[in-house]
């Protein structure tokens, strides 16, 4: 039985990933790769929708992908691969430009609100068509799952809606493909500010935990996280924001049950909790941080892995891009 085609990808906008981007998509990631047909990418193209700077890009770019591969996407069992090199992705993009109405990209909530935040100045066409490449990086591969945070969801909409529409102009062509939202649980606060996604483009690093820092930086946001003055470690969403936090970080990178936790850490302070915390992510990241290490050292090796799974992820995409351009109408080169 042929394995179901999976796609994701994450921007390189930072030097290192944080626990959000692990815990949200890393691991689930990881466990996916094993019962579907996953790639994945490292989506540099949409990194420059705002503002970047070139060297930093670059080394962005290596960086994310030792971090996919140190935390077990495995280059051999899934498609990892920089989306930049495969030119389809461009090239189906502009093909969707062209069926995607003026209000309906303008309906984008992300783009609403980058745009607010940048400002007018900064507010590029390529900004506005970030949802339109999304789409090509899904339908190029004949993608049936998606798995994504709640804030791409309407991206992953408008792509089965621009599917669909190709696929009625001008002939079936591309797989309507389903969204798989990443579970509530796995979402993460910022420390600082646990009413707030933990996010690379955070104003703050206080309440950010990296993947790549020093683990005794790690410890020291950890210590210092906002909890409360009720001191009981219970989880309570609602309430008690700060200390479900901890607590979800802890059962997932533990693997431990929340009730299990609350039963452990009863009449004991937060004090302990945090430094429980701090072991488990500590333990968790060091030998992670190790191997980025290790496959930084050698980049050659990095960019010949990162050449393969282009070049398979780019018999899959120009297939597809060859069905388009016969489709609409794209006189053939001699
Ligand atoms: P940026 O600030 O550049 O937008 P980000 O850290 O918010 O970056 P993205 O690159 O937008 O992360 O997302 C990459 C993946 O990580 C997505 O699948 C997203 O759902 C997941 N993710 C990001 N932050 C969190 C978080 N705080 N909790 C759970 N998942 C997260
Ligand atoms: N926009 C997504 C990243 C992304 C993506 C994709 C996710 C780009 N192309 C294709 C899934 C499928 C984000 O910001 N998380």
């Amino acid at each position: 039985m042929t394995k179901t085609r999976l796609y994701s990808g994450m921007q390189p906008s930072a030097e290192s990933l944080q626990i959000g981007n692990y815990i949200g998509a890393l691991l689930p990631w990881k466990s996916l790769q094993q019962t579907h047909d996953a790639f994945f990418s490292i989506v540099d193209l949409h990194a420059i929708t705002v503002a970047q700077d070139p060297t930093a890009l670059r080394e962005n770019t290596r960086r994310t992908a030792a971090q996919y591969i140190a935390a077990g996407i495995d280059p051999a069992a899934s498609t990892l691969y920089v989306q930049s090199h495969v030119a389809a992705h461009a090239q189906l993009a502009w093909v969707l430009n062209t069926i995607t109405g003026y209000g309906e990209a303008s309906r984008m909530t992300q783009f609403k609100d980058k745009s607010a935040r940048h400002g007018a100045d900064a507010t590029t066409v390529g900004l506005f068509a970030y949802p339109t490449l999304m789409a090509a990086d899904i339908l190029l591969y004949q993608t049936s799952l998606v798995p994504v945070g709640e804030d791409q969801r309407q991206h992953v909409e408008l792509t089965r809606d621009l599917a669909a529409r190709f696929n009625a102009r001008f002939g079936d062509t591309f797989t309507i493909p389903e969204v798989a939202i990443q579970k509530e649980t796995a979402k993460i606060y910022d420390l600082q500010n646990p009413l707030s996604k933990m996010s690379k483009s955070a104003e703050s690093h206080a309440g950010v935990i990296w993947l790549l820092e020093d683990s005794a930086v790690t410890r020291k946001k950890i210590m210092r996280a906002v909890t409360d003055t009720d001191g009981g470690v219970v989880f309570d969403r609602e309430n008690k924001p700060g200390v479900a936090n901890l607590l979800t970080i802890y059962s997932v990178l533990a693997e431990r049950s929340v009730q299990s936790l609350e039963d452990e850490y009863a009449g004991r302070g937060y004090g302990d909790l945090k430094k429980g915390l701090a072991e488990v992510v500590t333990s968790t990241f060091d030998p992670i941080r190790a191997r980025v290490q290790e496959l930084l050292d050698d980049p050659a090796e990095l960019d010949r892995l990162l050449a393969v799974n282009a070049a398979h992820a780019a018999e899959v995409a120009n297939e597809t891009l060859a069905t388009v351009y016969d489709r609409v109408g794209f006189l053939q080169p001699r």
